[in-house]
């Protein structure tokens, strides 16, 4: 039946996975062990202003050293999967060459603890810690070199552990290190660039993910699903008329045209190139068929309607509106609550591109939580949160909507990038002396779900 109010049909389909996401630079510390090389957020975030509180990721949540214990933290909440990302520089110092077999051992370490607990481990190739030489060398993102670089610590990875992973992301949110690292500046390594450069740069990254898993597919030891977790920009119909909806679809396309619209599609937008004029990136034809290269699923990252949107009598046929000016935030400002995005964006990737596999890779938010006396940590925003975005995920599902898991940003307290340790996505709390972990309201709420695979 087609019921989804409360009481009625609230079992997600069955095999559905319940993960937890981290990403390497957040959550792992020990920068300096065991042969690593430098990333350019270790050299970001030393830049006196550039982080809140000039707080870095030296020790973080010293998982490195306590992966065992997170481990066991997973298991406790029902987590059947784990998503984390692998540092480049720990596995390459110096991003090609020689690898540092140390290195990939604690990543090696961490599969196997996941796998004698029954995890699944879901590994992620690149969460923007580029190794610094990469920056220095040529600028990064800006050159194919970096995509060909990639390419090769990609495949040298997959070859080493698909024997015991069979689900891979190439890279985390796209629009996240190409246009904010090197057009707004926000994130490492905090360039500001002409619109030129910044096209390039996004071709860029997209040319990397296609070459990245033509080389992983090589070497890999068995059938791999890879796929890519991007932030995908959504446009939600701000009323869910027919026209709004169809609206919706076509701004989704457009606000992505550069990044997920070209790796679905093999081809840029008219739009897009057209609004770029004499900035349009420099690509040939056979890079576009590496770009769209087939992938097992689409991951995305879903935590905002970016936009919301109305059917438009201009060419485009939409209209974008932004949100009001006391929109319902969380505790982090870009942060507008607006639980129907978890609806609309699955929705959208499967009626645009026709994907029969999604999954959620991200989804949750931040909060200032607060350690009681007693030792608890009540997080009553995050649970009402998790409530109304997770009852849209549920409508999805029940719709037919190939959404085939879910993954909680975060397992833990972590780096928040540029907002250092103030702003906590954790469904366990950190103390960040003691290191100790705590669950909080939210983890009891995620533990409930998962194990009983149903809308509570
Ligand atoms: C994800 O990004 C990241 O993958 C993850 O590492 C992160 O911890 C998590 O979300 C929570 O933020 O400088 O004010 O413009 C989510 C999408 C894109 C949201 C970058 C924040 C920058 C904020 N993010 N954006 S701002």
């Amino acid at each position: 039946n087609s019921y989804t109010q409360l009481g009625h049909n609230r079992k997600f389909p069955d095999n559905f996975v319940w993960g937890t996401a981290t990403a390497a630079y957040q959550v792992e510390g020990a920068v300096n062990e065991d042969g690593r090389g430098v990333s350019i957020w270790d050299t970001y975030s030393k830049i006196p202003g550039k982080i809140k509180n000039n707080d870095n990721g030296d020790i973080a949540c010293d998982m490195y050293h306590r992966y065992k214990e997170d481990v066991q933290l997973m298991k406790s909440i029902h987590s059947g999967a784990y998503r984390f990302s692998i540092s480049w520089p720990r596995v390459f110092p110096n991003a090609t060459g020689t690898p540092n077999p140390k290195g990939l051992d604690f990543y090696n370490r961490l599969i196997d603890e996941l796998l004698a607990n029954g995890i699944t481990p879901y590994a992620t190739l690149y969460h923007w810690d580029l190794p610094q030489i990469l920056q220095d060398k040529y600028g990064g993102w800006q050159s194919k070199e970096t995509s060909k670089a990639f390419a090769e610590y990609a495949a040298y990875v997959t070859e080493k552990i698909s024997d015991r992973v069979k689900h891979f992301f190439t890279l985390n949110e796209f629009y996240s290190f190409t246009d904010l690292s090197y057009g707004l500046g926000q994130l490492a390594p905090g360039l500001k660039l002409p619109i030129k450069e910044v096209a390039q740069v996004r071709n860029n990254a997209v040319l990397e993910h296609g070459m990245g898993l033509q080389a992983m597919r090589q070497v890999a030891k068995s059938p791999l699903e890879i796929g890519v977790a991007e932030n995908i920009v959504t446009a939600v119909p701000v009323i869910e008329t027919k026209e709004n909806i169809e609206a919706a679809k076509k701004a989704t396309r457009e606000l992505n045209a550069g990044l997920l619209t070209v790796m679905m599609e093999g081809k840029y937008t008219d739009n897009y190139l057209n609004s770029l004029g004499p900035d349009a990136p420099d690509f040939t034809m056979e890079e576009l068929n590496l770009i769209a290269g087939p992938l097992d699923f689409v991951g995305i990252n879903v935590y905002l309607a970016n936009k919301y949107v109305q059917a438009g009598d201009n060419e485009n046929g939409f209209e974008l509106i932004q949100h009001a000016k006391h929109h319902p935030t969380m505790a982090s400002p870009w942060h507008m609550v607006s639980p129907e995005s978890l609806y609309w964006a699955p929705r959208l990737v499967m009626e645009l591109w026709k994907a029969k596999e999604i999954y959620i890779t991200e989804n949750g938010c931040g909060a200032t939580d607060e350690l009681s006396q007693e030792g608890q940590v009540i997080d009553t925003d995050r649970v009402m949160f998790l409530k109304n975005y997770l009852t849209q995920l549920h409508r999805a599902t029940s719709e037919g909507i190939p959404v085939t898991g879910y993954f909680h940003w975060s397992l833990m307290d972590n780096f928040e990038w540029i907002f250092g340790y103030g702003i906590r996505f954790g469904l366990f709390y950190m103390d960040y002396e003691s290191l100790e972990r705590n669950p909080k309201l939210s983890a009891e709420y995620f533990k409930k779900v998962a194990e009983s695979n149903t809308l509570l």
